[in-house]
């Protein structure tokens, strides 16, 4: 399928919830608990006969996504401790085998279609029950069977639930940490592994995780943009980076404000934010994340014009490579003619925007559809707003939604010093 065509919705969606849900939700140490910790696999196994979360609800899932304002989910079928929430014929380590006597991915893809959100699903490849992945030359049997498994486990994702929208791998580095992409696609037969998806899953989107390129890039824990005209996605944590799965006592969630803020910066790049949630022994989401994403939504419902299907924008905005200014004010997002500025310090009854190199029509402020009174000096390059209230409207973001002639352009700067003197 034709790339853009088939990465349209994910553009235009800008938004998703991941997912972290799995044995090690029980022990409350985060996902890696079974390597940091050293578990053995037949103690960790045992978690498995009381992994049984009678509050795991996909629907009430679901809705949290879209009360959050996400429009789709990523979910983690499977973590690198090889527990899979799905059926699986080639594992008993599966949640519809033991305890919990249920297919997870089967109810959390319902719930997400019903819904409305795309379908995403996380597949671990590395295994870390296997002897073989962490000395692949000792136990080339074992390291074998960890890839064969790996191979007829995505193939069951992708046969058994319907439509999917993304496979998010992760997990193709070695044990000794190598990220070489080469060394990875032949340790996985990544090439192979992803035809066999293709196949059978047309119009899937594939991550950059299991060494061939695929669809798009994937910077965790940092927004980063990729090249214009590749997808990407920032993968993030609520909380600190330390941990995806569930921790009870985690004094270090991100506040509303920064969130938006990565939330509109990878927008301003093109690309995506998938903000994660650590699902509780139980199956819930906690209150500090459900509060923070319901927080998130409800700026979405007044301010997602500037969000949904960005584009960049030549006006300065964060940090822009090859630029030497900082936009104190906060970064501009576009779409065609209309730029949106996204104010992440609130100036006070004025907001000058500089190097503007096209007329502007018309400026409002975006939540409340404001109009404000504005000077645009062609000469000089400056726009100023006025009349703006003085204390912001919304507490965390505004947005000042400016109508241009054509598409804004930035002035550039021959002499570098003629300001100096204007
Ligand atoms: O090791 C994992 C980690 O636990 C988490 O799942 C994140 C999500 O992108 N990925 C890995 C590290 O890159």
């Amino acid at each position: 399928m034709d790339y853009d065509k088939k990465m349209a919705w994910f553009n235009e969606a800008r938004f998703g919830m991941f997912i972290h849900f799995g044995l090690y939700s029980l022990l409350e140490h985060g996902e890696w608990v079974m390597y940091e910790e050293r578990i053995p696999a037949a103690e960790y196994a045992k978690l498995a006969d009381r992994f049984a979360p009678v509050n795991f609800n996909a629907v009430a899932l679901a809705d949290q996504a879209v009360q959050a304002g996400a429009k789709y989910m990523v979910f983690t079928t499977r973590h690198h401790d090889g527990f899979c929430l799905f059926d699986s014929k080639v594992s008993d380590f599966t949640s519809t085998k033991t305890a919990a006597k249920r297919d997870f991915v089967g109810e959390y893809v319902e719930a997400a279609r019903k819904a409305g959100l795309k379908v995403g699903l996380y597949y671990s490849l590395l295994d870390w029950r296997f002897p073989g992945y962490f000395e692949p030359e000792k136990y080339p049997e074992s390291s074998q069977a960890m890839v064969e498994q790996a191979h007829a486990q995505v193939r069951e994702l992708m046969t058994n639930y319907g439509k999917i929208d993304i496979l998010f791998y992760d997990g193709g580095w070695t044990a000794q940490a190598d990220l070489n992409p080469e060394r990875m696609a032949a340790f996985w037969r990544a090439r192979e592994l992803n035809d066999m998806v293709k196949s059978l899953q047309p119009g899937i989107i594939i991550n950059n995780r299991s060494g061939t390129l695929e669809d798009i890039d994937t910077p965790e824990q940092r927004v980063a943009a990729s090249q214009a005209g590749r997808g990407w996605e920032s993968c993030m944590t609520i909380g600190d980076f330390v941990t995806w799965g569930f921790v009870r006592h985690n004094p270090n969630y991100k506040t509303v404000p920064q969130l938006l803020q990565h939330l509109i910066t990878a927008a301003q790049g093109e690309g995506n934010l998938l903000l994660n949630v650590g699902i509780t022994p139980e199956g819930r989401i906690c209150n500090e994340e459900s509060e923070r994403l319901n927080a998130m939504g409800q700026w979405l419902r007044q301010n997602g014009e500037a969000i949904r299907g960005s584009q960049r924008c030549e006006l300065i905005g964060h940090a822009v490579t090859g630029q030497v200014d900082i936009n104190l004010q906060g970064p501009w997002t576009r779409k065609g003619n209309i730029g949106y500025w996204h104010l992440f310090r609130w100036p006070g009854r004025e907001a000058v925007q500089i190097l503007v190199d096209t007329p502007v029509r018309k400026v409002t402020l975006l939540s409340t559809g404001q109009e404000l009174p504005f000077n645009y000096d062609k000469a000089s390059g400056k726009l100023r707003i006025y009349n703006m209230p003085f204390t912001p409207p919304d507490s965390a973001v505004n947005v000042l939604r400016v109508e241009f002639e054509s598409e804004p352009k930035r002035r550039s700067e021959r002499d570098l010093a003629e300001w100096i003197t204007a």
